[in-house]
């Protein structure tokens, strides 16, 4: 095991006892590490010189591809001129710069844009946005928040307190009061082997009304949903659900939250699924591909109306209790005007709209192979149900991820036994054909 880290990073002082990882099963990991030392466009290199394809572009963020020139230079050039100024009361004119380009980048009037570092912060600002936004109204009573099940919204307190996936949940007392949950979008019975947006479940946004007439409207300040669940498999809303949702919010005065946190820059054909689904939320929180992964960054754009709601008192006064001592870093500020930059430059919102059908179909091959329960393929992004093992839920999953790195090159990301596919919007025609005939060879080799 040593042997293996001091390949990767020449270093005789390092092992595997102290980094506790993330997500993952840590015992499992250090008898086996899988290791990555470096990167370029589709692929990662091991330190054992393997080239392994990316399957899920970095962890949803690496939209571009991995460790592309601009950015490099971007990056390399802001910590030569500038590696910090102060986040309160002073700021540097790259956040300005950012700020706009993102801001032009999402529809309406989202044009207010707060930055944080990843997508758990970015959701924690946007419910804490929404109750103030209320309080500064004169309308404090809107304290609820009305999550959904089985969405995700990060491992702040407040967005596994909307979530609605319970080993996110369980482990961690009472979390926030004051919460509910709608009901997932998602049935097989109904929806199973569906290409894009499902036919059914729309009505389902209707069990806000239900929510509403249960609790009275003026004690709920936000409700918020991903356009597609991606941690849970890969879910996109049903035909014309988000329009419901947006309905019963404006009638009854409810702050309407997207998380595209995963949807963002590109994911399902356009830079925000806000567009793909002409819905425009009151708040919406982006993170990962603002900076196409390259350095931690997250944020919320605001409509223009609930920014100006805030803007009132004495001008010397903050607005806003609220803020991170690296919002808008000055590395991820030039970190994502180069991401930008490559988006446009390389049309990659538009290309991943033209590999859609094809990636659907590539993705639709692995019907009839063994276990496979459902695949859903949504811009480009895939999920894919196996059947678990008998009394051994989410090893077939894990063995998946395992094989995909070991035999066949290719990262993947599993929740459970549901795999999930969404790689670079850089990829080619060619590796959409090579990532689904590997994923077949493992579901065949997992059976
Ligand atoms: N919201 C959504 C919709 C997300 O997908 C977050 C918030 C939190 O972002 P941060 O930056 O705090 O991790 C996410 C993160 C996966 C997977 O494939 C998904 C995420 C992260 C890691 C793995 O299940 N999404």
């Amino acid at each position: 095991m040593t042997a293996i880290v001091r390949q990767a990073t020449g270093s005789h002082t390092n092992d595997l006892d102290a980094y506790w990882l993330p997500f993952t099963p840590n015992r499992a990991f250090k008898r086996a590490p899988r290791l990555i030392a470096g990167a370029k466009g589709m692929h990662y290199l091991t330190p054992d010189g393997r080239k392994v394809l990316d399957g899920l572009a970095g962890l949803w963020c690496s939209n571009a591809g991995h460790n592309r020139d601009p950015i490099v230079a971007a990056i390399s050039r802001q910590a030569a001129e500038l590696d910090y100024s102060p986040a309160f009361h002073f700021a540097h004119p790259k956040a300005f710069e950012l700020a706009s380009r993102v801001a032009a980048l999402a529809p309406g009037d989202l044009n207010r844009v707060f930055f944080c570092n990843s997508g758990s912060e970015a959701i924690d600002t946007a419910l804490k946005i929404a109750l103030a936004y209320h309080h500064v109204r004169g309308e404090g009573t809107r304290t609820r928040l009305i999550g959904r099940e089985r969405g995700y919204h990060g491992v702040g307190f407040g967005g596994i307190s909307v979530g609605g996936i319970v080993n996110n949940r369980k482990f961690f007392g009472t979390l926030l009061a004051g919460v509910d949950h709608l009901p997932a979008t998602y049935s097989r019975e109904q929806q199973a082997f569906t290409k894009g947006e499902p036919e059914w479940g729309a009505h389902l946004a209707d069990e806000l009304e239900r929510i509403v007439a249960l609790h009275g409207a003026s004690t709920i300040a936000a409700v918020i949903v991903e356009p597609m669940a991606g941690s849970t498999g890969v879910l996109p809303a049903p035909k014309g659900y988000l329009e419901r949702l947006r309905a019963i919010c404006d009638r009854h005065g409810i702050v309407l939250i997207f998380d595209e946190v995963i949807t963002g820059f590109g994911r399902l054909g356009h830079a925000f699924a806000a567009e793909r689904y002409g819905v425009v939320p009151d708040l919406l929180c982006f993170a990962k591909g603002v900076t196409c992964g390259a350095v931690p960054m997250g944020g919320v754009i605001a409509r223009e109306g609930l920014y100006d709601a805030f803007m009132q008192g004495p001008e010397h006064a903050i607005e806003l209790f609220h803020g991170y001592t690296y919002s808008a870093h000055p590395l991820a500020c030039a970190a994502g005007l180069a991401a930008l930059d490559l988006y446009r430059d390389e049309n990659l919102f538009e290309r991943a709209k033209r590999l859609e059908s094809k990636f659907a179909d590539a993705a639709m091959t692995l019907k009839g192979l063994p276990n496979v329960l459902d695949i859903r393929a949504v811009g480009v992004a895939a999920g894919i149900d196996l059947a678990p093992r008998a009394g051994a839920p989410g090893e077939r999953g894990y063995e998946a991820m395992d094989r995909a790195f070991y035999d066949e090159d290719l990262v993947i990301r599993i929740t459970g036994d549901t795999l999930a596919i969404a790689p670079p919007l850089i990829v080619s025609e060619g590796e959409i054909g090579e990532i689904f005939e590997k994923v077949a060879r493992v579901i065949r080799a997992v059976a």
